[in-house]
């Protein structure tokens, strides 16, 4: 039985995600910062010390509203495995990391909750424009409150975002090829550096569809369920459902594009 999460513990945790917004946006040539930055393994897979101290206060404060839940979080250790029953969180404390060092004002908090592995609640926080995306299961997306819902364009007319997943470079000759196809066919292409952003924009209707190659949980858990919410697809390129936790390919749409956009990447 999946319980529904309560109004007043959604609002405790977009009060929390604010919060984190706060501190994204105090932050101030984070590159002139001594020891602000650490890479990661993977190529220019970068954290900085705004990313732990927000997944530190994210964690303590969801903690607090749902102290049985568990956390897979992109800067802690996630080798074990969730247990399959129960609240689990997929937590992105800044999406679009490399962006925040460079000051591109283009990243976003994003956190996901799952009961016994199906997505109950998302939201992703872009504090730059002070928009809040979330939604319940069955309930509808909302951005600051006003319902959202995926346009209707067809490929002549659609923006299409990709990811260019530049942790795994060896996707790099299929992603450039499966983007020149698409843009063959679509107005435009754009690349953002936010998953969690991209999936709401094609949720919201600005943009029609986004694909990248790898994409990792904490980085769609909120953003698939808000897109879900908003009447769009979400799937692997085998167009398949992802399972929770999976670390896997993504291909996100107004769910009129998604058939021919999914031929054009596995073409
Ligand atoms: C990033 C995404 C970006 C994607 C990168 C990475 P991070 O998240 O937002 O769109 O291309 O592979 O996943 O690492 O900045 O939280």
């Amino acid at each position: 039985m999946i319980m529904a999460v309560s109004k007043e513990k959604q609002n405790g945790i977009l009060a929390l995600m604010r919060e984190c917004g706060d501190i994204i946006l105090s932050a101030h040539a984070v590159e002139t910062q001594s020891g602000a930055i650490t890479v990661k393994p993977g190529e220019a897979n970068f954290v900085t010390v705004y990313d732990v101290r927000v997944q530190e206060i994210l964690i303590g404060g969801l903690r607090a509203l749902f102290p049985d839940a568990y956390f897979y979080a992109e800067e802690k250790d996630n080798s074990a495995a969730a247990p399959a029953e129960g609240l689990c969180f997929f937590i992105d404390p800044i999406d679009g990391t490399t962006n925040f060092i460079h000051n591109m004002q283009c990243s976003a908090v994003s956190v996901g909750l799952y009961e016994n592995g199906v997505p109950v609640f998302g939201a992703v926080y872009d504090p730059y424009r002070g928009e809040m995306y979330h939604a319940a299961r069955g309930k509808g997306a909302y951005l600051n409150g006003d319902p959202i819902s995926v346009s209707s364009r067809p490929l002549e007319k659609a923006l299409i975002s990709v990811g260019t997943a530049p942790y795994n470079r060896a996707h790099a000759d299929q992603t450039f090829q499966r983007m020149c196809r698409v843009f063959l066919r679509c107005a435009d292409l754009r690349r953002c550096g936010s998953a969690a952003l991209d999936i709401c924009w094609v949720a919201c209707g600005r943009t029609d569809a986004y694909f990248e190659d790898v994409l990792s949980p904490w980085d769609y858990a909120a953003g698939a369920l808000i897109l879900k919410e908003a009447g769009g697809e979400v799937t692997t390129y085998a167009g398949q459902p992802h399972k929770p936790g999976e670390k896997a390919s993504i291909l996100c749409s107004n769910k009129v594009l998604h058939q021919t956009v999914l031929e054009l990447i596995n073409e």
